[in-house]
């Protein structure tokens, strides 16, 4: 065999190699062809399965997420609050909560009105649609405690009370000042606009008012006006404590308080010391029908007002 007949043998046998290394080659990448596949196939199964598994895990991890957001909101707002640290305005003092005995200013102390039972009747469907109507309580949350200044006591007990309606349809007047506060218990006054008139017999300084209309099932009275005066007629030191008549349908100016839903608390009303001897209500209908109905009326005060 000369050097051309080596050369071209040592060609061969590299082109064999060559061909052989090629279909190695090849079958190589098929088997890893063959494996992605199953290996994608095998992801995609189990992605299928890890999804539905953590659906509830991650409603759970949302769930307390949004909580830790609320915690941090809330923890802000309440540091803006002590950081701030502005007194109370004066039309906030109805809002004031006692958190601790330190909280309390000297001289006042916490108003404790005696509730009735809690009495509640019927669904309130007859309230929806009704404009200007205040937010229920959250749920577990408590009225919050007024403060007053020590010795202030229930200074409408017993006192005469007159009307525009002279003769109720239903009970006496004396019955709105006589401390009955069950939900059975009322008066009921003419329809539409009506009120009535308290004569403490003196001058007081009023720091609060609480008020039940009938509160046995769950209504609301409209056009609700509570002014004070010096005088029977309305015309000395006359003074509005609460006024949610919109329209001013009474012609006594146009209210900014909420509707709200009668209950076995009463409406409490922040009467900042108002000094006066006679308490006027006015009401126009409610939600039941077209009367203006008293449990109990209760003014707060103490002597020292003109
Ligand atoms: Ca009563
Ligand atoms: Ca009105």
């Amino acid at each position: 065999m000369n050097g051309f007949d080596n050369k071209n043998s040592k060609h061969r046998k590299i082109g064999e190699d060559g061909r052989r290394l090629a279909g190695f080659t090849r079958s190589l990448e098929q088997r890893v062809w063959r494996i992605k596949v199953r290996v994608l196939n095998m992801l995609s199964r189990n992605s299928e399965k890890q999804i539905l598994l953590r659906r509830p895990v991650m409603k759970k991890r949302m769930t307390q997420l949004s909580l830790a957001a609320c915690l941090v909101i809330a923890s802000s707002v309440i540091c803006l609050a002590f950081i701030k640290n502005e007194p109370a305005a004066e039309d906030e003092r109805e809002c004031t909560l006692i958190v601790g005995k330190t909280d309390v200013p000297a001289g006042m102390v916490a108003l404790e009105i005696d509730l009735p039972p809690f009495v509640f009747e019927g669904t309130r469907k007859n309230l929806e649609g009704i404009e200007n109507l205040e937010e229920p309580r959250a749920k577990g949350q408590t009225r919050p405690t007024m403060l007053v200044p020590a010795g202030t006591m229930n200074v409408a007990l017993g006192k005469t009370v007159t009307s525009t309606s002279y003769t109720p349809i239903v009970g006496v007047l004396a019955d709105i000042t006589d401390g009955e506060k069950f939900g059975d218990g009322y008066v009921e006054l003419d329809p539409f606009e009506q009120s009535i008139t308290i004569d403490l017999g003196a001058s007081y300084e009023i720091y609060a008012i609480a008020l039940w209309h009938y509160h046995k099932y769950k209504c609301v009275y409209f056009d609700m006006v509570v002014q004070t005066a010096d005088d029977p007629d309305f015309i000395m030191n006359v003074n509005t404590l609460f006024n949610n008549d919109i329209d001013n349908t009474h012609g006594l100016g146009i209210g900014k308080d909420k509707n709200y839903v009668e209950s076995y608390e009463g409406k409490l009303i922040d009467a900042k010391g108002t000094a006066a001897r006679y308490v006027r209500f006015h009401s126009n209908t409610n939600t039941l029908n077209d009367f203006n109905h008293y449990i109990e009326v209760e003014v707060y005060g103490k002597q020292g007002g003109q």
